[in-house]
């Protein structure tokens, strides 16, 4: 059974830090889907170039509208919020427990906020 997750956009999450997608780490399985609701305004969520699995895996959101994506490929996606990249809104999905292009992720250059973020997000991958 596929299962249907939420993350939400916001500008400020529940630790109190601003601009943040929220769960930012998610662990799902091949086939799942994640929706990403616009519950403030200004956000989108798409893919960040070399942080997908294969260069097909990409999604990407238009600002304020709720937008859904299917995982069919296992590995890990890095994805931020276009306008607040720079303020670090960025979020990590692993797919099917695969971490195996994690490299790849960590040689793609992200504004500082964002790499901050993104390194507190690799301990949690599984
Ligand atoms: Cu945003």
């Amino acid at each position: 059974m596929a299962a249907d997750h939420q993350v939400m956009m916001l500008n400020k999450g529940t630790d109190g830090s601003t601009m943040v997608f929220e769960p930012a780490f998610l662990s799902i399985e091949v086939g799942d889907t994640v929706t990403f609701v616009p519950t403030d305004k200004s956000h989108n969520a798409e893919t960040i170039k070399g942080m997908t699995p294969s260069a097909d895996a990409t999604f990407k959101g238009k600002i304020n509208e709720e937008f859904s994506y299917t995982f069919d490929v296992a590995g890990v996606y890095g994805y931020k919020c276009l306008p607040h990249l720079p303020m670090g809104m960025v979020g990590l999905i692993q797919v099917g427990g695969d971490s195996s292009n994690l490299e790849a992720l960590k040689a793609v250059k992200v504004p500082p906020k964002a790499a901050a973020r993104f390194e507190e997000l690799y301990t949690q991958l599984q």
